[in-house]
């Protein structure tokens, strides 16, 4: 048998090619082949089985320091993977098992123990580690029950409805006896936000009043804003909001490309009468109870009480065009990359 360790094989690596204006574009990629790593003293080496592509890695495109470090240009481009230890260095990991970390764009990378962490998905696809069991679960989770709090009858909307994030927030506030409201961009996914017992959707793609379509949405007006895109959407729903509102700002997708920051205020004269409260958070704020959010979320989609959908794009090479198809609607629930099969 051939020693998985032997360095014989190459190794794909996106690189950072240079940093976008506006909207990112493939010219801004660079695909290169390496030599596959060899794990030092105290690493592992780990075979990438899937990789997350997320809004928040726009960011990471920008040179300022921002919640998440910025890719360097000319430097492996690095996020969620989920994978499978090979060899193991002197690592308390053994081959066979499987892990999260934030590692490169790559078929195999070596990692240091600290920067793996193990996952059991069950009997659930590895890519869930990445979505509903990972960093979008538990942000939907942390986000609705710590921030924006939904209680029984109250109308709750949230944006970017369909995605990884947006599709647990709504099931989670039905669960907890609200009236949910999913805004998303295609018919295909507010059918699906239906299947989901989603009340009432909205495809803002297919109009242009968003105030009536929220007026017939949301006629008792918005209790609770789990906002995923800030921008025209935000500024509709903001003068929808009930007295004592909660809006929970977890993320501004349609702002992430634009070239100038939007001149402001927008619509927060909203919030005067309404005493609405507005409040921005980081799932990384509740990282110290990641692992019982990670319980909840397998058990509830174990036991049927969750769904959740992934959108998977097969093959390293094709990274960043799902990355880039984050920003024009392409995924229905949680994207990600399969790089190799178990
Ligand atoms: P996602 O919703 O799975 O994918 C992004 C979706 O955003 C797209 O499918 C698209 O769906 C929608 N979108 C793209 N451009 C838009 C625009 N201009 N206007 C309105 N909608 C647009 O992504 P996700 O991972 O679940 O993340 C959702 C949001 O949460 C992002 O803003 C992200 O940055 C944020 N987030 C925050 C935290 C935190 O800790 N605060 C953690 C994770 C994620 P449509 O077809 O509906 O347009
Ligand atoms: C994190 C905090 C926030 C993180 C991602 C985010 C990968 C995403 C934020 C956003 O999309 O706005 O620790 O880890």
């Amino acid at each position: 048998m051939s020693d998985p360790t032997d360095g014989a094989e190459d190794n794909r690596v996106w690189t950072l090619a240079r940093r976008p204006t506006g909207t990112p574009t493939m010219d801004c990629f660079d695909f290169e082949t390496r030599p596959r790593p060899d794990p030092g003293a105290g690493e592992a080496l780990v075979r990438t089985r899937y990789l997350s592509v997320d809004p928040y890695m726009r960011g990471r495109m920008r040179a300022g320091e921002s919640y998440a470090e910025p890719w360097d240009v000319g430097a492996p481009l690095e996020g969620g993977v989920v994978g499978e230890v090979i060899a193991s260095n002197g690592t308390s990991f053994e081959p066979g098992e499987l892990v999260v970390g934030n590692l490169q764009w790559a078929d195999y990378v070596a990692a240091p123990d600290h920067a793996l962490t193990r996952v059991d998905v069950g009997d659930l696809p590895a890519s869930t580690a990445l979505g509903v069991l990972g960093m979008p679960g538990r942000t939907a989770y942390f986000g609705t029950r710590e921030v924006a709090e939904p209680r029984p009858g109250d109308t709750v909307v949230v944006s970017a409805a369909a995605g990884a994030v947006g599709s647990v927030v709504g099931q989670l506030a039905k669960m907890a006896g609200a009236y949910v409201v999913g805004i998303a961009g295609t018919d295909e996914k507010t059918a699906w936000l239906r299947e989901l017992g989603f009340d009432a959707t909205i495809n803002y793609r297919s109009r242009d009043d968003y105030d009536a379509a929220l007026a017939g949405a949301a006629p008792g007006g918005v209790d609770v804003y789990f906002d995923n895109v800030g921008g025209p959407i935000t500024d509709a729903v903001f003068e929808h909001l009930n007295v004592d509102a909660r809006v929970a700002v977890c993320g501004q997708i349609a702002l992430y490309n634009a070239t100038e920051r939007p001149t402001g205020p927008r619509k927060l004269g909203s919030l005067i009468a309404t005493r609405a409260r507005v409040e921005g958070f980081l799932v990384s704020d509740f990282s110290a109870r990641y692992e019982t959010a990670t319980a909840d979320l397998r058990r509830w989609v174990e036991h049927g009480d969750l769904e959740c959908r992934e959108t998977v794009t097969e093959g390293l090479e094709n990274a960043p065009e799902a990355f880039l198809g984050l920003f024009e609607g392409d995924n229905v629930g949680k994207q990600v990359v399969r790089v190799a099969d178990a």
